[in-house]
């Protein structure tokens, strides 16, 4: 960076300098050529004054009143001398600064005499620079009759151009430091500033010590550079913690699952299929904020799952573009490559409606499907005209997968969720070669509650186009098989769990989804412990408290989180010590507002905290503080760390992530987990306390329970439950569903280009 300066010092010096140097040797030049002028119309006008009289005198002999003229003209500024001379050179007035003789100036006065023209040079006589003014005197008749030496000394004009030169060079060095100072000063701020912290940055990635970001103002000119700087680093510490995990378990002989496992599993499994997904909810969204587009990665164990599979076979993921700025980032084909930082897969956009997506997704999803296959006690509501933008939706869908898969000879596809029920029976009549599966993220009702639905009869047939599909546990299997054998023509298989419908074989498997236990990077791990994460969150939310409970969920009747608030309350009644210690942290995002069941709901909420608030509350204690906002990633573990107890109470739930997120996070192998019995993570996490939220009382003693847990019986309990997690991860779920998907064997069919059956038309 020193040569740097001293190469720019330099450079700058230099530069400057010609440039200032070459605009005021024009300006100078100027101002000596305006001297001299001036100097020369001096010399004419003292010139002119003296020729009247002389030429009087040579007419009339008045000497006296000559040399009177010639005596009074010697009071001009600057002026060495004066001379009139006679037609033969001869000098008959001359002052006494002036040597007649000169030889330069008889030569001088010769030739204007001659010539009979003034002559006006400036010369050195007797080393000093002079201005001579040679003129011819006329008579009357216009002859010449003699001439008139003017000699001015000139020298003044080059000691002023030598302090205008001297003013030059001030001005020109003032300039040179200044700008050379502050070109340094910007280098320092933009350049060698940041560079120096990008540099600290990246040796602290590099080193796996703890790195903070720079932030944008710090790095200036390199903001952009950091940008690719982080994920360079982030998939280097990856691949490094990949590496560890790796040998790690090679050592303890285990074979975890893991994004690099799972990658090369699906390229074995896939051989030269490709892979498409499709799912509502889009992996990456464009929204434009302040006139910028950012990109932002919806927390779900789904993005984390399929995108690694989708990078290693370079596949398509189809949803539905939702961001404000989606349609900006696509091609002419609305298709994108994705991840961002290191782009590996194919996203295509599919554009719906203001109306399509209010009928198809809040209406006959959000509205109808949701509340049918969980039981929270909500009417499900379903409305013709929602049920026509749900099959108009899934066509949309069809046409765009079936515009992806083109010239696809064994293509695979994985459908995500309730909202395309319709989507593998028409993508299957269309394509009986692809491999399709769906899976149901939400539980399956019993025949008798789906029985409510009306359009039963096309969901169900709609469905049973996959090869596969797949639910979290064995019971919603069941009760899917239930209900197909009560209300379709078909043949169920009990013991292998699969319909026979329309010579079309659908295997039904239980799946449970998982997470990723990220907490097993040791970069991962937190340097506070549970104590001074729970310290850090209760002065960060100002409120004093000792002991943490917490829960984690969009707000959804669903959750159980009124019940877990009053369980709260019921703990905090029958365990008054509790009461200023305990503090309840519901961290509760926002979601599907524009259903009026849900923003009533979230006012619910809202106003059950208050109420147990406002009968407990003191000091700077609360028992419920309620959080209402999307939380990120990093924010929660932060949660999940501090806390002492998680409250899972759903009143219905097809897995519920949060109950392992929590249960990833505990590398330190504490904490306790409360966990609803309706809940499909209950059927495997038995080391939790399950209780019913139904009943508040018992939810309230389990609380109790937890928090005098002995510390032994919570290590235990956490390490089966971290064990269990560890081996049956996200990775092992998706590579549990694309291997069984592969395994499919595809039947030759007889009638499988039959029309598919049209459902809007009987519409009910
Ligand atoms: P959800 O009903 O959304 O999922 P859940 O499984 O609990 O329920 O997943 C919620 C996810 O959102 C979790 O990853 C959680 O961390 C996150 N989340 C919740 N509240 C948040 C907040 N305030 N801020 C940030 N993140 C928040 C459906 C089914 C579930 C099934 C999943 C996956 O209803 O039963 O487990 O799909 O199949």
């Amino acid at each position: 960076m020193r040569i740097l300066s001293w190469r720019l010092i330099l450079a700058l010096t230099i530069g400057l300098s010609l440039v200032s140097l070459a605009s005021s040797w024009y300006e100078i030049r100027a101002q000596r050529d305006a001297l001299r002028r001036d100097l020369d119309s001096k010399a004419e006008v003292v010139g002119e004054s003296l020729a009247g009289s002389a030429q009087l005198y040579l007419a009339t002999g008045d000497r006296a009143g000559l040399e009177k003229s010639v005596d009074s003209s010697g009071n001009s500024e600057h002026l060495v001398g004066v001379g009139i001379y006679g037609r033969d050179d001869s000098a008959l007035v001359i002052t006494p600064g002036l040597n007649a003789s000169l030889p330069v100036l008889t030569q001088l006065l010769k030739n204007a005499m001659q010539d009979n023209r003034n002559i006006s040079v400036f010369t050195d006589l007797r080393f000093r620079r002079v201005h001579v003014l040679a003129a011819p005197l006329h008579a009357t008749d216009k002859t010449v009759i003699g001439g008139i030496l003017v000699v001015h000394d000139s020298g003044y004009i080059g000691s002023e151009i030598f302090r205008i030169w001297g003013r030059v060079f001030v001005r020109m060095a003032i300039q040179v430091i200044v700008i050379v100072g502050i070109t340094l000063l910007i280098i320092r701020w933009s350049l060698t500033g940041p560079i120096a912290r990008v540099a600290v940055w990246i040796r602290a990635l590099r080193t796996g010590q703890d790195a903070v970001r720079p932030v944008a103002t710090d790095l200036d000119v390199l903001y952009s550079l950091a940008g690719e700087v982080g994920p360079l680093a982030e998939s280097m510490q990856r691949a490094r913690a990949a590496a560890e995990t790796e040998a790690g378990l090679r050592n303890a002989n285990e074979s975890q699952w893991t994004a690099e496992r799972l990658a090369d599993y699906v390229r074995n499994r896939l051989g030269k299929s490709s892979l498409f997904v499709v799912s509502n909810r889009e992996p990456y969204i464009h929204s434009r904020r302040d006139n910028i587009v950012t990109v932002t990665v919806p927390a779900s164990g789904l993005v984390t799952a399929i995108g690694p599979i989708l990078c290693a076979c370079n596949g398509t993921w189809i949803a539905h573009g939702s961001g404000d700025a989606d349609a900006e980032m696509v091609d002419a084909h609305d298709r994108l490559k994705v991840p961002p930082e290191e782009p590996r897969y194919t996203l295509r956009r599919v554009w719906l409606s203001r109306e399509q997506e209010e009928g198809y997704y809040y209406g006959f999803a959000n509205e109808g499907l949701w509340p049918l296959c969980h039981i929270a006690h909500t009417r499900p509501i379903f409305r013709a005209s929602d049920w026509e933008h749900y099959y108009a939706v899934n066509r949309k869908f069809a046409d765009a997968l079936i515009e992806e898969i083109a010239g696809e000879e064994n293509p695979v596809v994985l459908i995500q969720d309730y909202h395309f029920a319709l989507l593998p029976r028409m993508l299957k009549d269309r394509l009986p070669n692809a491999r399709v599966a769906i899976f149901w993220h939400i539980p399956w009702p019993t025949p008798e509650a789906f029985e409510i639905c009306p359009w039963q009869r096309e969901l169900l047939d709609g469905l049973l186009g996959a090869d596969l599909i797949g639910f979290h546990v064995r019971a919603h299997c069941n009760n899917f098989l239930y209900t197909v054998d009560r209300i379709l023509e078909s043949r169920v298989d009990w013991e292998h769990f699969s319909v026979k419908r329309k010579d079309h074989l659908t295997s039904v498997q239980p799946f449970p989804i998982s997470v990723e236990l990220p907490c097993d990077i040791p970069e991962a791990r937190s340097n506070l412990t549970a104590q001074e994460e729970r310290s850090a969150l209760f002065a960060e939310l100002g409120i004093e408290a000792t002991f943490l409970g917490i829960g984690v969920d969009r707000v959804d009747y669903t959750k159980g989180i009124l019940e877990r608030f009053q369980a709260v309350e019921c703990f905090l009644e029958r365990y008054p010590s509790y009461q200023g210690k305990f503090t309840f942290i519901q961290i509760g995002a926002p979601s599907r507002t524009r259903i009026k069941r849900y923003a009533d709901f979230q006012l619910e909420v809202e106003a059950e905290a208050s109420r147990i608030n406002a009968r407990f509350k003191h000091g700077r204690w609360r028992p419920i503080v309620f959080l209402n906002r999307q939380h990120n990633r990093h924010e929660l573990e932060h949660y999940y760390r501090a806390a002492h107890v998680c409250m899972v109470t759903s009143l219905h739930d097809g897995m519920n992530l949060v109950a392992k997120e929590y249960i990833a996070a505990r590398q330190d192998e504490r904490g306790v987990l409360i966990l609803s019995r309706f809940t499909g993570a209950a059927r495997e996490l038995h080391d939790a306390i399950i209780v019913n939220p139904y009943d508040i009382s018992a939810t309230g003693e389990s609380i109790a329970q937890a928090l005098k847990m002995d510390s032994e019986e919570m290590v235990e309990r956490m390490r089966h439950m971290r064990r269990s997690v560890k081996e049956h991860n996200i990775y092992w779920w998706a590579a549990s569903l694309i291997g069984a998907l592969c395994d499919v064997r595809l039947e030759q069919k007889g009638d499988a280009n039959s029309a598919a059956p049209d459902y809007v038309s009987g519409v009910r």
